[in-house]
């Protein structure tokens, strides 16, 4: 068996299929959550395995020339560079490329132990789970089962292009659907409610869904009484989200809200997006929708991200029980940190593409002001700026062990192909530079990779040996009742924020009055992958007709600009700019050079999907 590794919901597990010895497709398993279907990415990712974007040689670039080297000339030079600098001018970027226990976590033990500096990981989730964690003292919810049981919400997820098991389970069910988001989406016109807000007014519109629930009544009492803390300061603060206010500040009418109202009357499960995070008030909406379900009695109402649910230890596996990051930056504030570093290593992310200003990552190296390494399979905008290159297998060509963020079922991949060329995997890689940095008696790089796993899984009740024997393993439903607030209950007012000064109740603050330039998924790629198998995504936005200035456009802030073609499209509502993907412009400057870095409160994810945007027409030049 495997399972994709791509950072997506649906983690499908596949059957290999060999023709004459070799791989020649992947069959998505019949049984739950898989189904027997899967997405374009899916099935293309055997093509990738020849991809002429493949990596399969170390290559180092001077100033005027590129070289194939051995793998020892690379990882001394490397080695030699973090040595002769102050370990906390070393960066490590890794992201979510590859979600496999080894390939994405192990790694960070070597950075740990040299004490170099890492990212907080902030850029897609961080948010909205801290948030929530304010209040119910964990961030995981909902089986996966729960999808086909009952009506759902997808709040802040276009589940139709991004969640294709989760939406196939709601709607195979033909229980009722709902959505909100701020574009007519292709899952918003194919709900039985769609409710269209204004762009990071969400909180506003959960309060007031709240306020209705308590002032009808229709709250679980003895839940509330028995597992709540602060109900009443809630109901206090809630009065003032009456249905005017919603509709002045989200633009969502009285009677959507109270069809809405209805429908958590009737205990849905609430998807949460991780999108949600990465918009302007986008952790107090969170918090907010999160709180819904505490007033209907329903602990395993929402699911955000069920990663912590598992009992996975992914903070052993980084080695953080042992050993600190000698610094950590915020993802979203590349900008502001770039030129604090000398060397930067990354694996299993593409950072000059994928964070806001990644641009000046490139720009930085182009300069020779940082010293570049990236690991990875295949040449990407950032592999293309570095200055040193190390080929990696891919998924398809390592053992790993993969977990999901949505349903509970664990699995040991086995490699279904051989590695290209001289590609190695990401646990070797450490081990030699371990060596070359005199760190390879550190206990952290002294205990075995797959050692490491073993001990990491078993508060997932699963041994190694077992789940390599039995190919997947479902894990154990988590404990919805036990909520590690400062309370020991589900906090209404946050006495958890409280204490760290943070606000016990959501707030809102009004979001500026300007375009807001929003980013909905593109079927075809995940984040900026398959991009060797579909092309780039176009250089094009969408904008209602009201905001429509001509075919080619100028989107331009504080951070820079960027030059793209435009269509009218009235499935986007005025106020928003649509890009779907993770492209570049016309001139092939990377689209988050205008993205907005500016973290959120709890987690720090930048507010990407609330980037606020001026447009003017181009120039043209003939
Ligand atoms: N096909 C495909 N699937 C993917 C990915 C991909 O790139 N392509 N990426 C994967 C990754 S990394 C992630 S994190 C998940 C992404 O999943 P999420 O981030 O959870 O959600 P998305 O499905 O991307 O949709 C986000 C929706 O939020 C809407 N939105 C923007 N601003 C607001 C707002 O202020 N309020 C509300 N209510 N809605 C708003 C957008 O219009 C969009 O429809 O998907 C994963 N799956
Ligand atoms: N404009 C805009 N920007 C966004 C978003 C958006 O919606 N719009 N979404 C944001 C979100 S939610 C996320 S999660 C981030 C994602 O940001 P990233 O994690 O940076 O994006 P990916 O494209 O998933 O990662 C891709 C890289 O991982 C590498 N990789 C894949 N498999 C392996 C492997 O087995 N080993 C190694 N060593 N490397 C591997 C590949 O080289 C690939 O280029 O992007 C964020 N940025
Ligand atoms: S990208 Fe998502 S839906 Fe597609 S194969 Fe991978 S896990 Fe399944
Ligand atoms: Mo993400």
């Amino acid at each position: 068996m495997i399972a994709c590794t791509r950072d997506c919901f649906d983690t499908c597990i596949f059957r290999p299929v060999y023709r004459g010895g070799k791989l020649e497709k992947l069959v998505p398993i019949d049984e739950f959550p898989t189904l027997g279907f899967t997405c374009a990415r899916g099935v293309a990712d055997v093509k990738r395995l020849s991809s002429p974007k493949r990596i399969k040689r170390p290559v180092l670039r001077g100033e005027r020339q590129q070289i194939e080297v051995s793998w020892s000339r690379a990882l001394e030079e490397l080695a030699l560079r973090i040595r002769e600098t102050h370990p906390e001018e070393v960066l490590h970027i890794d992201y979510d490329g590859n979600q496999g226990l080894l390939t994405w976590y192990y790694p960070a033990r070597l950075f740990n132990a040299l004490g170099a500096a890492s990212t907080d990981y902030s850029i897609c989730s961080a948010e909205g789970s801290e948030a929530i964690k304010l209040h119910w003292g964990r961030s995981y919810g909902a089986m996966p089962e729960e999808l086909g049981r009952r009506p759902v919400v997808f709040w802040a997820l276009d589940a139709a292009t991004s969640f294709i098991h989760g939406w196939a389970l709601a709607k195979r069910a033909r229980n009722a659907t709902a959505a909100v988001d701020v574009v007519w989406t292709a899952t918003m016109k194919n709900v039985d409610l769609p409710v269209l807000v204004k762009p990071g007014t969400d909180v506003v519109l959960a309060l007031g869904i709240a306020r209705e629930i308590i002032l009808r009544g229709e709250y679980d009492r003895d839940f509330v009484d028995r597992y709540t803390y602060g109900f009443d300061k809630f109901v206090k603060y809630v009065e003032t989200y009456t249905p005017e206010y919603v509709e002045a500040e989200t633009g969502v009418r009285r009677e959507t809200l109270f069809r809405l109202v209805e429908f958590y009357l009737r205990r849905p499960v609430t998807v949460i997006g991780f999108a949600i995070g990465r918009t302007e008030n986008g952790g107090e909406a969170a918090r907010a929708i999160s709180l819904i379900h505490a007033l209907l009695g329903d602990p395993a109402g929402f699911y955000y991200s069920n990663s912590g649910a598992w009992g996975i230890d992914f903070a052993y596996l980084r080695g953080l029980h042992m050993a600190k990051p000698g610094r950590v930056v915020n993802m979203g504030l590349l900008g502001s940190w770039i030129d604090d570093f000398d060397i930067i290593y990354v694996w299993n992310a593409n950072p000059v593409l994928t964070l806001p200003q990644g641009n000046r990552l490139a720009e930085a190296a182009a300069r020779g002001d940082v010293f570049l390494a990236v690991h990875t399979p295949f040449i990407d905008e950032t592999a293309e700026a570095a200055h040193l290159v190390l080929p990696a297998p891919t998924y398809l060509e390592k053992d790993d062990v993969v977990y999901s963020y949505w349903h509970n079922y664990l699995v040991y991949n086995t490699a279904v192909a051989e590695p290209p060329g001289e590609a190695r995997r990401e646990t070797w890689v450490v081990a030699k530079l371990a060596e070359l940095l005199g760190l390879a008696e550190h206990p952290l790089m002294r205990e075995d990779p797959w050692e490491a796993v073993d001990k990491a899984i078993r508060g997932a009740g699963v041994t190694l040996k077992e789940l390599k024997e039995r190919g997947y393993v479902k894990l154990r439903a988590p404990d919805y009742y036990n909520f590690s607030t400062a309370t020991g209950k589900v906090e209404f007012y946050s006495v958890t924020a409280e204490r760290r000064g943070l606000s016990p109740l959501p707030q809102y603050k009004k979001p500026q009055d300007a375009l807001v330039l929003t980013f909905p998924p593109n079927p075809l790629y995940t984040n900026s992958q398959f991009r060797d198998i579909y092309g780039e995504p176009p250089p094009r936005v969408y904008m209602n007709p009201r905001d429509y200035v001509g075919d080619c456009v100028v989107l331009y802030n504080e951070q820079g600009e960027v030059v793209l073609e435009a269509s009218p499209d009235p499935s986007v509502p005025p106020g928003v700019v649509v890009y779907r993907g993770i492209g570049k412009d016309l001139r092939g400057v990377p689209i988050n050079a205008v993205a907005r870095g500016e973290p959120g409160l709890y987690g720090g994810t930048p507010k990407l999907y609330t980037t606020y945007v001026n447009v003017r027409p181009c120039e043209r030049s003939n």
